[in-house]
């Protein structure tokens, strides 16, 4: 077993899963009412904005009652005692991590809380509705506000931060995500390729599994507080 300085998480829908945010490809998960296609594309906003930005508004509506659960509290703890490196990147787009007191973290597809103008690039907090198509704060364009939001196609948030952190992790954990979407998919196989070890904490054995050295079946609730207190009371620091 390797020293451990440089820790790197990445969380997907399952982490919120438990505090009642659908997934997406579970039962009845959040595509199962769409196409995803048909609301995460550039073209689906191209085609059909109404339906996109009632999509987002319900979900931001959504996250505004539901609160962050123990993965997410155990991870912020860790981030809070953890005397090394720690980074979270995740794919969601919800707050949970943030409110349960976390502030390393890159939202890699984006977040719900925040807008972007199409006309002049700003973004900004949002907490209400968008498909009444407010003119931008900014430079008043109309009907150019969006969910800041990486949609299927288009490039996500902060590569060069993820590749830089991902080629000096000691260790790689990936918790509630199915492996199903690049590059967040692919990241195992980096961290592997730089030397780090890794685990994967999920429901149920992921697209990815193959490639972790541990993978642990459960729910994050459970897990994730029962891994913290390994690692913080572990004296792998290096
Ligand atoms: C890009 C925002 C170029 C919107 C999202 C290579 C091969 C094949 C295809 C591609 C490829 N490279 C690119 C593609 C195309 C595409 C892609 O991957 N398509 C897939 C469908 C095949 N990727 C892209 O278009 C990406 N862009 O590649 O640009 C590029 C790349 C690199 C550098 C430069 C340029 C952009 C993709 C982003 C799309 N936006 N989200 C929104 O959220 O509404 S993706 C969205 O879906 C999420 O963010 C997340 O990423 C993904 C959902 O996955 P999960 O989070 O894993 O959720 P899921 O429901 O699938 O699984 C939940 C898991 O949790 C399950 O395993 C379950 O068992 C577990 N679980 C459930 N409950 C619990 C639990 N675990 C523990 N405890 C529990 N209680």
């Amino acid at each position: 077993m390797r020293d451990l300085y440089n820790i790197l998480i990445l969380t997907g829908a399952g982490i919120s899963a438990e505090s009642g945010l659908d997934t997406f490809r579970g039962p009845g998960g959040l595509w199962a009412g769409h196409r995803v296609e048909d609301i995460c594309t550039p073209e689906a906003l191209e085609r059909n904005r109404a339906l996109v930005l009632d999509f987002y508004d319900a979900r931001r509506a959504a996250l505004a009652q539901v609160v962050p659960n123990p993965a997410h509290q155990a991870l912020a703890r860790l981030e809070a005692e953890w005397s090394g490196n720690l980074l979270i990147v995740t794919q969601n787009v919800d707050d949970l991590h943030e409110r349960a007191g976390t502030r390393k973290i890159i939202h890699m597809h984006g977040e719900l809380l925040s807008a972007l103008c199409e006309a002049c690039g700003r973004r900004m907090c949002w907490h209400g509705d968008m498909a009444d198509e407010p003119p931008c704060g900014t430079c008043e364009a109309e009907a150019a506000i969006r969910p800041d939001i990486v949609f299927f196609g288009e490039i996500p948030y902060q590569m060069d931060a993820i590749e830089r952190a991902l080629a000096k992790a000691d260790l790689f954990v990936s918790i509630g995500t199915s492996g199903a979407v690049y590059p967040a998919a692919g990241f195992v196989q980096t961290a592997r390729h730089y030397g780090a070890e890794t685990l994967e904490l999920n429901l149920e054995p992921s697209a990815g599994s193959y490639y972790f050295e541990q993978s642990r079946i459960g729910p994050a609730s459970r897990l994730v507080p029962e891994w913290v207190d390994e690692v913080l009371s572990s004296n792998r620091l290096s």
